[in-house]
């Protein structure tokens, strides 16, 4: 792409990735020229339509740089992927873009980080079409048998699991081979560790390096604390902010459950060509509901399942008007 400038002077757009939101600022960053604070062209900002931002965190951007060393966001990249989290209330944040894996943290003890925060990620993973790794943390403070029961049961479903601990190096470094050449994105409750793997993936404290984001930080402006870093030797972390849960409410009824390996089979042996959206016909209920499924992983779908009934409730009061947007008047 080469943008006219005064018809005589071609300018090159750079591309960048977005790494931070402050509001109306972004900090962007690629290898040749490190972290830097950009703009949105005026016309980007009038453009972006019902989107409460244009613009996520792992966007590719081109980018203009004015001799001044101002940056000016010119467009956006197409996406390869995003992810989205959609609240209760109708509210729904694009998390990131552009993203290889997520890396469900998950803490084994001090707090146990529960199957319906697990489940909800790998949903939402499934949604997006996103590679999911189960990274347990804290693996130092069970037993090797502790660990192998908790770990074995996502391991036996077919999902790539790591157990970790900031104390073993040798986890650490397996972790960081499996991470290499890609972005990540890392999520997890708070206190499950995701901020001391972080740190140790990166060799040091990464809020004290990421000096770019300290000084133009906007407090009261911040749309969003998701940070991309990029990690030695290569690859890329999006940090997200500590999350209670991942809102599922954006995931079609069926495609949550072809979200559980033991029911993707039944969707295979389904004779109908296309998705029958749940009729009695449909093989992935049908399993649901014969008790085959492992007493666990059926409470957490029919958990999920009456989360979506939740926001069938709310949209009643017609979201469009926006009654339900932001805080749950
Ligand atoms: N024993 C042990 N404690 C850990 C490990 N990772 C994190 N912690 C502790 O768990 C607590 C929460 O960690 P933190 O990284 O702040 O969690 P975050 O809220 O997910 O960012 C801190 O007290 C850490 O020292 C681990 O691998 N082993
Ligand atoms: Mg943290």
């Amino acid at each position: 792409m080469t943008i006219e400038k005064k018809q005589s002077e071609p300018i090159e757009p750079i591309i960048f990735r977005v790494s931070r939101i402050f509001g109306a600022f972004y900090e962007i960053y690629n290898e040749r020229e490190g972290y830097n604070r950009a703009v949105l062209r005026g016309k980007l900002r009038l453009d972006k339509g019902d989107e409460r931002n244009p613009i996520a965190v792992g966007d590719r951007v081109y980018v203009e740089k004015k001799q001044s060393s101002d940056y000016t966001i010119l467009n956006r990249l197409g996406r390869d992927n995003f992810l989205i989290r959609k609240s209760e209330q109708g509210d729904s944040h694009v998390l990131c873009a552009n993203v290889d894996n997520v890396g469900i943290i998950a803490s084994l003890t001090d707090p146990e980080t529960k199957t319906g925060f697990i489940d909800r990620s790998i949903a939402a993973c499934y949604q997006a079409g996103i590679h999911p790794i189960i990274i347990f943390t804290k693996k130092d403070l069970l037993t090797e048998a502790e660990l192998n029961e908790k770990t074995h049961f996502y391991e036996d479903l077919g999902y790539q699991i790591l157990p970790v601990s900031y104390k073993d190096p040798i986890s650490i470094q397996t972790l960081r081979e499996s991470l290499l050449a890609k972005t990540t994105f890392f999520v997890g409750i708070s206190g499950s560790g995701k901020s001391t793997l972080i740190n140790s993936l990166f060799g040091e404290d990464i809020q004290k390096v990421n000096t770019i984001s300290n000084s133009s930080k906007k407090g009261r402006h911040t749309t969003t604390n998701s940070y991309l870093v990029s990690i030695p030797p290569s690859g890329y972390i999006i940090d997200s902010p500590g999350i209670k849960e991942w809102g599922i409410f954006h995931i079609p009824r069926e495609v949550l459950l072809a979200s559980f390996p033991e029911l993707q089979k039944s969707q295979s042996i389904c004779k109908l060509a296309e998705c029958c959206n749940l009729s009695d016909q449909c093989e992935m209920l049908k399993t649901l509901e014969s008790g085959d499924l492992l007493p666990e992983r059926e409470i957490s779908m029919h958990s999920m399942l009456e989360s979506l009934d939740r926001i069938h409730k709310v949209r009643t009061g017609n979201l469009k008007s926006g009654r339900f947007r932001g805080k749950n008047k």
